[in-house]
């Protein structure tokens, strides 16, 4: 089947899953030549049977609120591709998740995951639970009610689970506590846990400056010098404060950030003791980005994003579809000359496009946020070896991932006179990378 026909036939089997369509549209549009190259692909149908995940469990999940009310949830876990290695992905809570944005998470994964250079498959899961606003001890008691599920489709050689929105070091280890009682094993099947049960050093911040890396091997093609350049930060959480962490360390100046009530603007730039307050306002009170402009007097506009604020670079960390086709004209007609993704699909096609034909230096986040993963990855090597690293040897290899990845992009995405269409390349590394092995280890 072509890739066109793939495409139709995944929107008639699977409709109202617009997320899921529009992840493998980018991916579609991007490989055909390469695909074309090999005519023994096709007659093993492999654009389709990589585009379906391997299977999909949904659950319900039921837990007890601090008012002694039943509440229920959906849960999810979606295995998508293990050809490369087990499972691997985030797991999600959030009040939007649904099947389709889980798809296009897990189907995003697996070539994020086969570009780290690690041994990963693709997968991802979540619930439609917003953490917003529980206490402490729902948090718990939801985390150990979803993983009663959970435990038994996951272990450390079938499927790896981390953090993702509504999901961070709290939220795992709540999960691992529970799933350790359940499976009776010690063998870090999560990533992301605490530094104490087996975490990797860097890996809070693997996803934050592995996009600032990225960028920086990105400015290094056009000889830019990333001191003094005015970035606009979207997101307030995990990825978002440790890209602005690296940025601040760099000397390039953040100038906002966001959560899902709204933007600041502090154009005097967020430093290091802004930066902690943030850090405190999020991780410990939980609480609005809003509370930054009341304390250091400057601008907050409500439902609104940034882009709309002049920057040199922008890079979108809080979630899909975050940065329209507007947003880009606008950020375009600013100046701004680069944006690297630390969220999965912020942008949509309309904002890519323009991106694209205005030939700024532009990278996806299959490619751009791929240090979360890659730490996960170093996390599970760890384990495996019942060995910890330090955090210069964990950032070092956190670098190499990221410059590598980079160099995957330049090789497969570079078009006659020199652009370098990072989506382009990083779409053919990481699917040809799938597809070569699919190939070879037969129809399953
Ligand atoms: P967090 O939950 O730590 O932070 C998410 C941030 O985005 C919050 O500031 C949140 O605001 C905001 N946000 C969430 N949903 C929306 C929405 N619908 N509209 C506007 N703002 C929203 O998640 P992470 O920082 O971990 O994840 C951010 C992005 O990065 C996601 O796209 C995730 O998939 C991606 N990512 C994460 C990795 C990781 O290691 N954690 C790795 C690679 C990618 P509020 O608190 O108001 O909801
Ligand atoms: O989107 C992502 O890459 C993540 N949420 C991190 C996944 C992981 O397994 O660390």
């Amino acid at each position: 089947m072509k890739a066109n026909e793939v495409l139709d036939n995944l929107k008639r089997r699977f409709p109202n899953e617009p997320e899921y369509h529009q992840a493998v549209a980018e991916v579609l549009g991007t490989i055909e030549e390469a695909y074309n190259e090999h005519p023994e692909f096709e007659k093993s149908n492999l654009i389709e049977r990589l585009c379906i995940p391997d299977r999909i469990f949904s659950f319900r999940v039921t837990w007890t609120d601090d008012k002694g009310q039943v509440q229920t949830n959906m849960g999810y876990r979606i295995q998508h591709n293990n050809t490369i290695g087990p499972y691997k992905g985030g797991i999600r809570f959030h009040a939007s998740v649904n099947q389709s944005i889980l798809k296009f998470l897990a189907f995003e994964q697996t070539f994020k995951n086969s570009l780290t250079t690690l041994p990963m498959g693709g997968g991802k899961g979540g619930a439609d639970f917003s953490p917003r606003g529980k206490s402490n001890a729902e948090i718990m008691r939801f985390c150990q009610a979803f993983v009663l599920e959970l435990w038994r489709h996951i272990g450390p050689d079938t499927d790896v689970p981390a953090g993702d929105i509504g999901v961070g070091g709290r939220e795992v280890a709540y999960m691992y506590g529970m799933y350790k009682k359940l499976a009776r094993e010690n063998t870090g099947t999560f990533t992301g846990k605490g530094i104490e049960f087996g975490g990797s050093l860097i890996r809070p911040e693997a996803t934050g400056y592995g996009n600032v890396y990225f960028l920086l091997e990105m400015l290094k093609t056009r000889n830019i010098d990333i001191k003094g350049k005015v970035v606009a930060v979207s997101g307030s959480d995990n990825v978002a404060q440790y890209t602005v962490e690296k940025l601040i360390e760099l000397g390039a100046k953040p100038v906002t950030m966001s959560d899902s009530d709204g933007y600041i603007y502090d154009p005097d730039g967020i430093d290091r003791e802004k930066l902690d307050y943030i850090m405190e306002l999020k991780n410990l009170y939980r609480g609005r980005i809003r509370e930054y402009a009341e304390k250091y007097g400057c601008k907050y506009v409500e439902g609104a994003r940034p882009w709309g604020e002049k920057c040199d670079i922008a890079m979108p960390s809080a979630t899909q579809n975050e940065l329209t086709g507007d947003d880009a004209k606008t950020l375009l007609a600013n100046g701004c000359f680069a944006v690297s993704e630390g969220a999965n699909m912020p942008s949509t096609p309309e904002a890519i496009d323009a991106f694209l034909e205005a030939k700024i230096l532009y990278a996806p986040g299959k490619a751009a946020n791929a240090g979360g993963v890659s730490v996960s990855g170093l996390e599970m090597t760890q384990n495996a070896m019942k060995l910890s690293w330090t955090r210069e040897e964990v950032d070092e290899k956190l670098k190499g991932i990221m410059k590598s990845i980079h160099e995957q992009c330049v090789k497969y995405g570079t078009q006659d006179g020199g652009y370098v269409n990072y989506v382009k390349g990083a779409n053919v590394a990481g699917f040809m990378k799938v597809i070569k092995g699919m190939m070879a280890q037969g129809i399953l």
